[in-house]
């Protein structure tokens, strides 16, 4: 189950990730320690999403398989949705700005939740642990 409390405990190759995002050098240095924590409550295709970091907090509603807007922490937005694959958590997303995809996935491991990300050929993961 993804439901419960999620806080980052650590990054692989995220700093790549931002930087092929076009996230300016100073910024990546804050996004690497954003101490970013998520909260999930699925109710059957229904979630329930609390995130808290050192930029911001903020809470969101989605449907699996109903596209929704996201905006990231520097305003870049993207429209998507997730869908589940058996125990997988898979979302497609497409930047407003370019047109171009932002894969994600989110799995539950044990007691680490390990999200991928992938965006124009770069591939990076958050791995947090449940709190
Ligand atoms: C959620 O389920 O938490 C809301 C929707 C998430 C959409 C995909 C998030 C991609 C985040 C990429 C971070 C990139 C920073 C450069």
């Amino acid at each position: 189950t993804f439901n419960g409390n999620w806080k980052i405990e650590r990054n692989d190759n995220y700093e790549k990730f931002m930087e092929k995002m076009g996230i300016n050098m100073v910024k990546r240095k804050l996004a690497a320690h954003d101490n970013l924590k998520i909260t999930l409550e699925q109710t059957g295709d229904n979630f329930h999403v609390k995130e808290s970091s050192a930029f911001r907090n903020l809470e969101l509603d989605f449907t699996l398989g109903v596209t929704f807007e996201y905006s990231l922490a520097d305003g870049t937005e993207l429209s998507g949705s997730w869908t589940m694959e058996g125990d997988m958590l898979k979302g497609v997303f497409l930047r407003k700005d370019n047109g171009k995809q932002l894969t994600t996935t989110r799995i539950v491991q044990g007691d680490e939740l390990i999200q991928s990300y992938h965006y124009e050929g770069v591939d990076a993961k958050r791995i947090f642990k449940k709190c």
